[in-house]
């Protein structure tokens, strides 16, 4: 029986949010482009715990009415305590197994993969249900990244598992891991940055209708 995370064919903008302290400030941002986002994942990493607690719960309404799963990052008890849609994990931040057994088989699960092919596959046997690799592109929104080739989409594809791209990512520059593979883009600067927020999550969904079969095989 095919659990309904390994069938999905998820494809689009996974807008990530920015590390805003202000939590009316960041509801108003998301709010804005949340129309224009597959996924949303509550990512800040200055905010202490009771403020990440509240930014999430904050942020499950606004997602729930527009039908956009909630993902949090680095916590996946943080994720369980408000019953968002899913945790994404990187290698810092515990048991991908634990983790799919707490929040059970429908929840989305994502493991950063950095560089490393050989991650993604340990990360879909512990019970990921999507792989993300990056960073691609320089980026300003997060130190030490390890730079990531379009070919490891390509070659993840035998994973059979949503791959994610994240790191730098434009409207400009997103076509060609698009074209590699990537089923999502994550952003975080390119639209929270922008000039016009809005104009640019429009873009990124705009990549996609472009150039975007699904790129699942069928099993
Ligand atoms: N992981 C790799 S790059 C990155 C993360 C969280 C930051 C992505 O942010 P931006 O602003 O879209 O480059
Ligand atoms: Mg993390």
């Amino acid at each position: 029986m095919p659990r309904p995370w390994a069938t999905a064919h998820p494809s689009g903008l996974y807008l990530i949010t920015p590390d805003e302290p202000d939590t009316a400030r960041l509801l108003q941002r998301v709010r804005a482009v949340l129309g224009f986002a597959t996924w949303l994942q509550y990512r800040n990493k200055h905010a202490d715990p009771a403020l990440r607690h509240a930014q999430a719960s904050a942020l499950l309404a606004p997602c729930r009415a527009a039908g956009v799963p909630l993902i949090v990052n680095d916590d996946w008890r943080l994720a369980q305590a408000i019953g968002a849609d899913g945790a994404h994990l990187g290698e810092d931040d515990g048991d991908l197994r634990a983790a799919r057994h707490a929040l059970g088989e429908t929840a989305i699960l994502g493991a950063s993969c950095y560089d490393d092919p050989a991650r993604a596959q340990i990360a879909v046997d512990a019970g990921a249900s999507y792989v993300a690799f990056g960073a691609f592109f320089p980026t300003r929104s997060k130190s030490g990244t390890r730079r990531a080739r379009p070919e490891l989409l390509r070659e993840a594809a035998r994973l059979r598992r949503p791959r994610v791209a994240i790191g730098g990512i434009t409207p400009d520059n997103a076509g060609t891991l698009i074209a590699a593979g990537a089923d999502l883009v994550a952003v975080i600067s390119g639209v929270f940055d922008a000039a016009d927020p809005v104009a640019a999550a429009r873009a990124y969904r705009a990549c996609f209708q472009i150039s975007s079969p699904p790129s699942l095989p069928p099993g």
